[in-house]
């Protein structure tokens, strides 16, 4: 195949955050935007882990993944790739991605996704890598992209036409192959690995267990008929917005509270479902209700992890180690206390759990952002979560005859607290704050935790310690500081600050796009920063208290944790500095 040599300049901001690089599609669709981080991308990694190998390619269906997937195509044929594995129109989730590297031994792999961020021509766009055991690009090499992507000059690029994506099959470019996939049977295939299919399918089949799905419009929508509906008997009704659409049915595909507001309010009405769970855009983001009831994240991780070895195969000689993001509930640790298992606490982001799944060290692990995962693959996995309790729930039940009373989310939940105890968490967003004022912030708090000592006072609580997380990874020694404030108390208590930068736009861009909206549409809606994780900052606070009496267990955690919120507010003096009276989310 031909080879064109594009010439090209350093485009300002592509560094990549929590989890990829993140913009607006309208940044995204710049002339050699994309391409020259993929370029950088190629530039940054040694040529044997890509040259003549595979790589695979997937997404969420958002708006601008059809261009994009041709763009990424024909850049890794010009750097001599060898083979892309492609899913069908582009689309595959974020697990099933990782699933497929790790199954077909590719070299690493794409996903055009900007996860639980609204998708569409006014909103986000982006762009993932992942290695070959199937995890997220280290910091190691997304600081080199980074790098790269200040000095390139050229793009090689083959001169190929644009590959069809709607058949599945193999099409031939000289030495160059792109082969179209379903996306889902290599994923289905690893689940029916992990899970007992049988059981979970003799729940769903009880009359008094009704089950619910919401894809939210968004790329699970693919796997939840195949999955739930045509393999495990739910039935079709059950699945909510399941068809994926570029702009997710104009909804913001984040599974929490108040983005899925939908499925929550068919949960906690009159006789609602016994069972509901929604996914994010890119599908590695879970969250778990029971009729009138929602498990947080932190607890369900903890929960999945208690009863791993009796209800799930993939774990019946006991998970080998247990881990969560430092501002994810301390009810993991209590699991592993009690089964004495490994535990680490990484910082937030998936891409820390890796080395320690690939090390052996770690089975299940999970973020209080709604991710729970195990090293069946590398990346947070959604379906995985729902088929998890769905195994949980099958299994408690497993002894119930006709007539018996089903026992519920809420029981499951109820009881484990009465084991561990209740750690009582909740987390406040603070989206689209300004830039200036959150950094100011965590400055403050940086300056207040230096001059903090053990012993101290804050109201009825007595300090611990108080620091900014840094976190030494056991595997390879590699150090990551200033991963978040926290402020740790004699009785376990714990206020955590997370800033959610996102990068800046530089200013001759932001005056180009200024100019480039008025002169086309007279319009600078999309220049107002969002706060979605593409532009401005987002502050998070994490609160969480643990509750060992069982008579307190039923109290509502914004109830349960007023003094602890209050006096995070204080502390921080966050109302002053961010000049917000509330928060955009409550988790
Ligand atoms: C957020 C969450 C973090 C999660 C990340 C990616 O990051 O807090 O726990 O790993 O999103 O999730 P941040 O830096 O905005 O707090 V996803 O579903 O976008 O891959
Ligand atoms: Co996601």
């Amino acid at each position: 195949i031909k080879i064109n040599s594009v010439p090209t300049k350093p485009i300002e901001g592509q560094k990549t955050g929590t989890s990829g690089l993140r913009k607006k599609v309208k940044v995204f669709m710049q002339e050699n935007y994309l391409a020259n981080w993929i370029q950088s991308l190629f530039n940054s990694l040694p040529p044997e882990d890509y040259k003549n190998g595979v790589l695979v390619l997937g997404g969420d269906g958002r708006y601008f993944n059809r261009e994009a997937a041709q763009i990424i195509i024909k850049i890794s044929a010009g750097n001599g790739v060898g083979k892309i594995l492609v899913g069908k129109e582009g689309l595959m989730s974020t697990p099933a991605v990782s699933a497929v590297i790790r199954g077909r031994k590719a070299n690493g792999g794409f996903v055009m996704s900007a996860s639980h961020n609204p998708g569409g021509p006014e909103y986000d766009w982006g762009i993932k890598f992942n290695y070959s055991s199937g995890q997220p690009a280290p910091e190691s090499i997304t600081d080199k992209i980074y790098g790269n992507t200040l000095s390139i000059s050229e793009i090689k690029i083959a001169d190929i036409p644009d590959v069809d994506l709607s058949h599945l099959g193999v099409t031939m470019y000289g030495n160059f192959s792109v082969e179209v996939l379903d996306p889902v049977s290599d994923y289905l295939e690893l689940m029916e690995n992990v899970f007992d299919f049988e059981l979970i399918k003799s729940l769903l089949s009880r009359s008094d267990f009704r089950f619910t799905f919401d894809a939210m419009h968004a790329v699970s929508g693919a796997y939840a008929k195949p999955i739930f509906v045509e393999k495990l008997g739910a039935s079709s009704d059950s699945i909510y917005n399941g068809v994926p659409l570029e702009d997710f049915g104009h909804g913001h595909p984040d599974p929490n509270l108040t983005y899925a507001k939908d499925l929550v309010n068919i949960m906690y009405s009159d006789n609602g479902p016994d069972f509901g769970a929604a996914s994010d855009g890119d599908g590695d983001r879970n969250m778990i209700l029971g009729r009138g009831f929602f498990v947080t994240p932190s607890d369900s991780v903890a929960i999945i992890a208690a009863n791993a070895q009796k209800a799930i195969p993939y774990f019946q000689s006991g998970p080998k180690g247990l881990a969560r993001s430092m501002p994810t509930s301390g009810a993991l640790d209590r699991v592993a206390e009690k089964l004495n298992l490994p535990f680490f606490e990484v910082p937030t982001g998936w891409k820390f759990f890796g080395n320690l799944m690939d090390a052996g060290k770690l089975s299940i692990c999970g973020e209080e952002s709604f991710g729970t995962g195990s090293d069946h693959i590398r990346e947070k996995d959604g379906i995985w979560a729902v088929l998890a309790w769905l195994s949980l729930i099958a299994h408690r039940n497993k002894g119930n005859r006709t007539g018996d009373k089903l026992v519920s989310v809420s029981d499951i939940v109820k009881e484990h607290w009465e084991t561990y105890g209740r750690n009582f968490f909740s987390r406040y967003d603070y989206e689209e704050c300004e830039s200036k004022g959150a950094n100011q912030m965590i400055e403050y708090l940086r300056e207040l935790i230096s001059q903090s000592k053990t012993g101290d006072k804050y109201g009825n609580y007595v300090l611990q310690f108080a620091d900014d997380f840094t976190y030494t990874d056991p595997v390879d020694g590699s150090v990551v500081s200033k991963q978040g404030v926290r402020f740790v108390f004699t009785d376990g208590s714990r206020i955590i600050f997370r800033l959610s930068v996102c990068d800046f736009i530089c200013p001759l861009l932001l005056f180009l796009l200024a100019s480039i909206c008025l002169c086309v549409s007279n319009n600078f809606d999309f220049l107002y920063l969002q706060g979605t994780g593409s532009a401005g900052a987002t502050v998070r606070l994490y609160i969480e208290q643990f509750e060992p009496d069982a008579s307190k267990h039923e109290l509502d955690a914004q109830t349960a944790l007023k003094p602890l919120i209050d006096l995070a507010l204080t502390v921080s003096k966050l109302r002053d500095f961010t000049g917000r009276e509330k928060p955009t989310v409550i988790t």
